[in-house]
């Protein structure tokens, strides 16, 4: 229990049940009293009074019984430490979910659900939102069960066990990762309903585990002959993907950490591959094989999925990386502005090239553009949070963002974009995103030229 203080001066010995007794007793028998409270009401007066003179905040306060009644939980005793043994969110927060479109495939094996940015702070994706896409469904695999195998053109094919691999080198990086099919259906025309599902095949998280270079390193891979890396995955689809030996010996991450713990069963439990700044379909879940070759190995679903249906008939393939992109999450479609003057216009920023330089935003569908602020940490291939302040007047307005990333390159309005794509594409709509605020506070998806 209490052990002495280890110091100087008088120690006090506490009694067993102390401090517990002392402080049940405070609070339910005393409570505030009549002096206390007149103090809070004076003082909260006092503090609304000089923040907001003129709104309607400072009469509604005044008289308060939320500030003025001592509630239930201020006179009681709460529940233990670890009554939640692995804590959840307070049960208020219910709404926040990740959703999947309903009808948006055959079966919900093989099907995406969007992570909420309309709800989220910052840049790191809680992991329990973080979206999910998979072609055959998910499974919880044993980890003491699951092996990796390394390939190919090495001078030693190995396979590991999850122990083998988490005794290498590790790091440690925060990273976007962003399906190539985000935004696809706003290609021809608006189509979705909220930020969740035009932009919420997006997330960000910490991913920790070995760099596939080490990897690579330790079979041996051959220098003079390798060009390709195939990566597999241990579900029923079989996921392959390729990615080229520079990509692989660059920032690629075998990863089995995600946000301080293992990876979620949903996103690759107990293995991953991370290729920072490439689409989605790229970092194969419950990773199971690299195999090293001397050419792409055009896996079938790699000639069908995740390429550039282009005006002229033909297709772009390996358009892997996702290019620079922003989108307004607050206020954004499926809002309401509740009343006019300040609000915080607020929103995520990311390119597959680098960091986020700049982000402008326009509240008259991009006549005029201010700079917003940029929150730090600005990091590579990594969400970007910005903000900028607006005092709405009531009238209708349009809200754009539009990023610029460290190549230069500044995302494109949706009409550029199909100049050059067409409107049979479905990957790789990094557009800007316009929302219409009406004159009654709600924000609708629209879309401007
Ligand atoms: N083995 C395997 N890996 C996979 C998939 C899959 O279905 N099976 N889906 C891919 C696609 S298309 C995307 S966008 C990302 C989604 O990762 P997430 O579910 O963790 O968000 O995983 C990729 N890796
Ligand atoms: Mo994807």
């Amino acid at each position: 229990m209490f052990g002495e203080v280890p110091r100087k001066g008088r120690i006090l010995r506490a009694p067993e049940n102390f401090v517990d007794s002392e402080l049940a007793l405070d609070i339910t028998t005393k409570g505030l009293n009549e002096e206390r409270r007149g103090f809070l009401r004076k003082s909260f007066m006092a503090a609304s009074a000089a923040i907001a003179s003129t709104s309607a905040l400072a009469q509604v306060a005044d008289g308060d019984p939320a500030i003025l009644k001592l509630p239930e939980h201020s006179t009681t005793l709460g529940r233990p430490v670890a009554a939640n043994p692995y804590g959840v969110p307070s049960r208020f927060e219910g709404a926040l979910q990740r959703r999947e479109s309903p009808g948006l495939t055959r079966v919900s094996a093989a099907s995406v659900s969007f992570t909420p940015l309309q709800s989220l702070f910052g840049i790191i994706t809680p992991s329990g939102l973080h979206f999910e896409r998979h072609h055959q469904g998910w499974h919880d695999i044993d980890p003491s069960q699951h092996r990796l195998m390394v390939n190919g053109l090495v001078r030693q094919q190995k396979v590991y066990t999850m122990d083998d691999l988490m005794r290498l080198p590790s790091v440690s990086r925060i990273h976007f990762i962003e399906c190539g099919a985000n935004t696809a259906m706003e290609w021809g025309n608006v189509a979705v309903p909220s930020v969740q599902y035009s932009h919420g095949m997006l997330s960000c998280s910490e991913f920790t585990g070995v760099p596939l270079s080490v990897l690579l390193d330790d079979c041996g891979y051959d220098k003079k002959t390798a060009r390709f890396v195939l990566a597999e995955g241990a579900d029923g689809s079989g996921m392959t993907r390729t990615i080229s030996i520079d990509r692989a010996l660059d920032d690629v991450i075998v990863a089995w950490g995600m946000n301080g713990e293992m990876l979620r069963p949903e996103n690759g439990y107990p293995l991953r591959l991370v290729v920072p700044g490439v689409q989605g379909v790229s970092w194969v879940k419950w990773l199971r094989r690299i195999e090293v070759g001397d050419k792409p190995y055009a896996a079938k679903d790699e000639a069908v999925h995740y390429i550039d249906a282009m005006p002229d008939g033909m297709y772009r393939q390996y358009t892997s990386i996702q290019e620079c992109k922003s989108v307004i999450t607050t206020p954004s479609a499926g809002q309401r502005l509740l009343d006019t003057g300040f609000q915080n216009i607020t929103g995520l920023a990311w390119s597959g090239r680098g960091k986020v330089k700049r982000v402008d935003v326009s509240v008259d569908g991009g006549k005029n553009w201010r700079t917003a602020r940029l929150e730090t940490p600005v990091l590579s291939k990594c969400l970007t949070r910005f903000n900028i302040d607006w005092t709405w007047d009531g009238s209708p307005a349009l809200l754009q963002s539009r990023a610029i990333d460290e190549t230069g390159y500044v995302q494109p309005k949706i009409n550029e974009l199909r100049e050059v794509r067409g409107t049979k594409s479905i990957y790789h709509n990094n557009a800007i995103q316009s929302w219409q605020v009406a004159a009654s506070g709600e924000v609708s998806n629209v879309q401007v030229y």
